[in-house]
């Protein structure tokens, strides 16, 4: 029997529409859904190679547990009583809990009221910490809400684009055919990336090509045209803002050639981009990782949303400045609480939300301190447990991660696989993936989607939401922890986030697309735009900022000459472990290949396809030189999807003091051909 079902590609937070060919309960071939609105029948290369990572022979079939220094098959009986005894030993704060962004909303929301409930800690984090920390830090400040305030669809209709460390064509390609419809329709784009990268090649109508690290420098520079040259929105800003006299006495303080020595950009250009975003009738801005992830990433952000504010480009569909979180579920497992300072729903530790779960759990003593952020949680807890995240590749300077999971007096490891954070585990679980359970997600601008069970699990895997139930229910907590279904975890979910309230499964199988949260009713027909007359700050206005510019923490010197820079590459996802499992995708590239500019390379010796050692005071990996015109001089690329060459066992662990977010996108490097 053949039959085509429809779902969510289990890759970025696009969320695109796909339908699965299903022959006797085995995936056999796939198709993009025509009619899905994210996608109109495209998908790009993970998308159409959606599945074969669940056939791959070595996903995890049956429960592991460490004997005699050696992970053997067990029963999930043996696995669950081992791991409830152990945690009874663990003491209030010795333990942590890594969720995923892969999981559902069900999944994360049982796992952060685990580790609340049941462990009495705050200290749940998830992939999030690394990957959007500084837009709370950076947004909550300025305009109250650290969520994507449009719906990407609403992308098309802008006529400003400006794309802020984000590489959209190879990381969100979905939504770069939107904004490349956007162009069709007379749009301007503007990238700022140290890297001609694909997007700022076939996107960008301007590129800021700044000095790496240098975001905030050329923010400063784009308000202070836009101020110098009255083009800002004065309307906007007198009615909707606070802060202006503070930042244009700030501004004007600086040197316009300063700024652009500083990010070495021409001032022309400079000019050019801030015009082309001022005087635009629809101006978005998105931003990503190369803005995040700097010790001053909360800085820049700030920046750009006063940019945005005092271009009044906020509060209409397809404006206003949009984080973009990345996994699948980046979004909801954020929205259910799993970080250290927010009880589900974004509601804070500190201001009364552990009194409000007491009466909606009916429980005692919940945490009301904050938890540990990911990467301290891993140096500082003795229990931990690790589901849907490989911080053995993820996490910056890997070696003292090892050590610091080596360590552990118990570590157990939930995935599909057996990845390099799991070999270090006690306990090894092995759980049913994307179409092999059921559960919602929330994609990246709020689209809560709904995933549908098509096929079964290999071997004994269970659902991520299950095996907490079974470890909560051994530890004495059944009563709290009485689900039997996605649904019925769903079901508690509506009733105490109150953004999903009035959402349903019933709804959402309907829904073509999804429904953006907030939907605080059955009959709300869910909510794409935000800020449309006042932003969630206690007053209600956007509160300018003045930000000033931080050098990156490690710069270059005589013996380590190059910044290094890592990231993504179209073809394969995060750690590898899926994309790396997926034929088609792994044959386009299955090794690291590090961007380094011709001229560099020729100084260096280097040739094209040569072996390299790039150290960094942490320590080494070994790449393939890939010599290239998208990175400027003075700059390597190397990305972080292949453990052979794990760049995050030389980037740098320094942390932006505000949010935790590790400095990946910048270190000092030199470069040897390897003997
Ligand atoms: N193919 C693919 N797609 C993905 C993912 C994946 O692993 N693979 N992961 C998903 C996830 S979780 C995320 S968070 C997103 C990440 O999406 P992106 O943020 O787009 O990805 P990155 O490659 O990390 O970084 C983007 C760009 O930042 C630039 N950059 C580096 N330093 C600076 C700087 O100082 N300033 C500025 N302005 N730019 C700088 C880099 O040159 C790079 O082109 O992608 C999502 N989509
Ligand atoms: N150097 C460097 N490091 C980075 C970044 C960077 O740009 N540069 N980016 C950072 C960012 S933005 C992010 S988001 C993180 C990503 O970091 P991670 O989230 O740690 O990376 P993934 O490889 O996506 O890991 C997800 C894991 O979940 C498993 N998995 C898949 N489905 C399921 C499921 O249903 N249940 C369970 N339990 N497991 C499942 C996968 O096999 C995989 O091991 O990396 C960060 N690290
Ligand atoms: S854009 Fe994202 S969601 Fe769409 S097919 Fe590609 S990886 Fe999947
Ligand atoms: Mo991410």
């Amino acid at each position: 029997m053949v039959s085509y079902e429809k779902t969510i590609c289990p890759y970025c937070s696009c969320g695109c529409g796909i339908y699965l060919v299903i022959e006797d309960g085995k995936i056999i071939g796939q198709e993009p859904q025509s009619d899905h609105p994210v996608n109109e029948g495209g998908n790009c290369p993970k998308g159409r190679n959606a599945y074969q990572f669940l056939y791959s022979e070595d996903r995890l079939k049956t429960p592991l547990i460490r004997k005699n220094g050696t992970l053997v098959e067990s029963t999930w009986d043996e696995a669950l009583d081992l791991i409830a005894s152990k945690l009874k030993e663990a003491g209030k704060n010795e333990f942590g809990l890594l969720a995923s962004g892969k999981n559902t909303n069900e999944d994360a929301y049982v796992l952060q009221k685990f580790t609340r409930v049941v462990m009495g800690t705050n200290n749940v984090e998830y992939c999030g910490r690394l990957c959007h920390s500084s837009t709370a830090a950076g947004l909550g400040p300025v305009v109250g809400s650290g969520v994507m305030p449009i719906s990407q669809l609403d992308l098309e209709s802008a006529d400003c684009v400006f794309l802020a460390g984000i590489n959209l064509k190879e990381t969100f390609p979905l939504m770069a055919r939107r904004v490349m419809r956007a162009k069709e329709n007379g749009a301007k784009v503007i990238v700022v990336d140290p890297r001609r990268t694909v997007t700022a090649r076939e996107l960008g109508d301007i590129h800021l090509q700044l000095k790496i690290g240098t975001d905030v420098a050329v923010i400063n520079a784009l308000m202070k045209i836009i101020l110098d040259e009255g083009l800002e929105n004065k309307e906007f800003i007198e009615s909707r803002t606070t802060g202006i006299d503070e930042l244009r006495k700030y501004l004007s303080s600086l040197s316009l050639e300063e700024l652009a020595e500083t990010c070495e950009i021409p001032i022309g250009t400079l000019q050019e981009a801030a015009r082309c975003f001022a005087k635009a009738k629809t101006g978005s801005v998105l931003y990503n990782q190369g803005v995040n992830q700097h010790t001053t990433g909360s800085d820049a952000i700030r920046a750009l949303a006063s940019l945005a504010l005092i271009a009044g480009q906020y509060g209409r569909p397809g404006t206003g400045l949009s984080p973009t979180r990345g996994q699948i579920n980046g979004e909801g497992t954020g929205d259910m609480g799993c970080l250290n300072v927010f009880y589900p729903g974004f509601q804070k530790v500190g201001t009364g939300a552990h009194e409000k779960f007491e009466k909606l759990w009916d429980v005692e003593n919940l945490p009301a301190e904050p938890g540990l952020p990911y990467t301290k949680m891993i140096q500082q807890t003795k229990y931990m447990w690790i589901v849907g995240t490989n911080p053995m590749m993820a996490a910056p300077d890997v070696d003292n991660v090892r050590e610091a999971l080596k360590a552990k007096e118990f570590l157990v490891v939930q995935d599909i696989y057996l990845t390099e954070t799991a070999e270090l585990a006690h306990v090894v679980l092995p759980v049913a993936t994307w179409v092999e359970r059921e559960g919602i997600h929330a994609y990246v601008d709020r689209r809560v989607q709904k995933i549908e069970k098509l096929i079964e699990a290999p071997g004994s895997a269970k659902p991520d939401w299950w095996v907490v139930v079974e470890v909560a229910e051994r530890m004495g907590y059944k009563e709290k922890f009485d689900f039997s279904s996605p649904r019925e975890i769903f079901e508690e979910i509506r009733q105490v986030v109150p953004p999903y309230k009035g959402i349903t499964y019933e709804r959402l199988k309907e829904a073509l697309g999804g429904i953006q949260w907030p939907c605080p009713t059955e009959d709300h027909p869910g909510t794409s735009t935000f800020f449309t007359e006042k932003f969630n700050t206690p007053d209600g206005l956007g509160h300018l900022q003045v930000v000033e510019y931080r050098p990156p923490a490690e710069l270059t010197d005589s013996e380590y000459p190059y910044f290094l820079t890592t990231g993504r590459t179209i073809f394969h996802y995060h750690t590898g472990t899926m994309s790396r499992r997926t034929p088609k995708l792994d044959s386009e590239v299955s090794y690291a290949q590090c961007q380094i500019n011709p001229k560099d390379a020729s100084s260096e010796n280097i040739r094209n396809g040569q072996k390299v050692t790039l150290r960094t005071r942490r320590g080494s990996v070994e790449a393939e030189a890939l010599i290239s015109e998208q990175v400027p001089e003075g700059l390597v690329f190397l990305p972080f999807h292949f453990s052979e060459s794990c760049a995050n066992k030389i980037t740098n662990p320094v942390l932006d003091p505000t949010c935790g977010m590790p400095e990946y996108k910048v270190c000092a490097v030199k470069l040897e051909v390897s003997k």
